[in-house]
């Protein structure tokens, strides 16, 4: 597998995307952001807007894009599923994301090991920098426990509102890497990651796509396939005030682009939903 990814927890695609599939995504995304009401936009301060991207079909293209696929199988990640996405857009003049990581089945010993189980694949729409807001991250924050998982509440409401901007998570840690990115450009992170994003100092908004898929899917424990797919059909979220909205609701021409990502069910329970490491069974980290 891409050695980065494994080692570091993220990599870096330059120039995936063909400039007409960015267009068509900035012109429906900025579309969809200034639909946004002002309590979702203030609900999620943080992150700017956290619109699940299965409200429009017109994301079935990036979604099963084959240089995104044809990218990642670069990186060894096979027997890919589709979980979900979000369209994340930080106005100008807005505060920091918080740190947070994004995987959900600590509970399994499976996620203590190197392989990633769930990735993120980020596609900002526009040239990202530390000034406007770019994702920073902690390499190898995967696999070793550092300080700030123990100060972690990922997704807490009050975080994601900006109740106390002086709180740690919003701050710059020791040891970050900036990661900017420029349209076309793919950034993947292994789902376990710590990371969150500068705040935006520019006057101009800055939007994200972040889509979240599973490699490995017939390797994967059955819990943790039963939750994704349970989350693709909307029949859970991991976003409380999330309406659940799901791509089954896509018109047939939508659905069918995506049919091969589609995560089947394989029937039993859920994976205890766990979104906190036992850092205990990671590798401690040196400073
Ligand atoms: O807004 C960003 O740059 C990062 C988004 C993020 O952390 C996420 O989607 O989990």
């Amino acid at each position: 597998m891409g050695r980065e990814l494994l080692a570091r927890g993220y990599a870096h695609l330059p120039c995936l995307l063909p400039d007409d599939l960015v267009a068509r995504l900035i012109r429906i995304s900025a579309a969809n952001v200034a639909r946004a009401s002002a309590a979702h936009r203030a609900a999620n301060r943080s992150q700017g807007s956290l619109i699940n991207i299965a409200t429009d079909p017109g994301y079935a293209e990036l979604v099963a894009a084959p240089e995104i696929l044809n990218g990642l199988a670069g990186l060894g990640l096979a027997d890919l599923r589709f979980q979900s996405g979000f369209l994340i857009s930080k106005p100008g003049h807005s505060p920091a994301l918080f740190w947070h990581q994004d995987w959900w089945g600590w509970s399994l010993g499976s996620s203590y090991h190197a392989r990633p189980q769930q990735i993120g694949v980020m596609v900002y729409l526009g040239r990202t920098s530390v000034a406007n807001g770019c994702l920073r991250a902690l390499p190898g924050s995967h696999l070793r426990s550092h300080r700030l998982h123990g100060s972690i509440t990922a997704h807490e409401a009050g975080l994601s509102r900006v109740e106390d901007e002086g709180h740690e998570l919003y701050q710059s840690a020791q040891g970050e890497v900036a990661l900017p990115s420029k349209p076309g450009d793919v950034l993947v992170i292994d789902a376990r990651i710590l990371h969150s994003a500068y705040p935006n100092t520019t006057d101009h908004e800055r939007m994200l796509l972040t889509l979240w898929y599973h490699p490995f899917w017939p390797d994967l424990p059955r819990g943790i396939r039963a939750h994704a797919a349970n989350v693709f059909d909307g029949a859970v979220s991991d976003i409380s005030h999330d309406s659940r909205p799901t791509p089954r609701g896509w018109p047939p021409r939508a659905l069918r682009k995506i049919a091969a990502l589609v995560p089947e069910h394989p029937g039993g329970p859920p994976v205890e939903f766990d979104r906190r490491p036992d850092t205990n069974r990671m590798e401690a980290v040196r400073d």
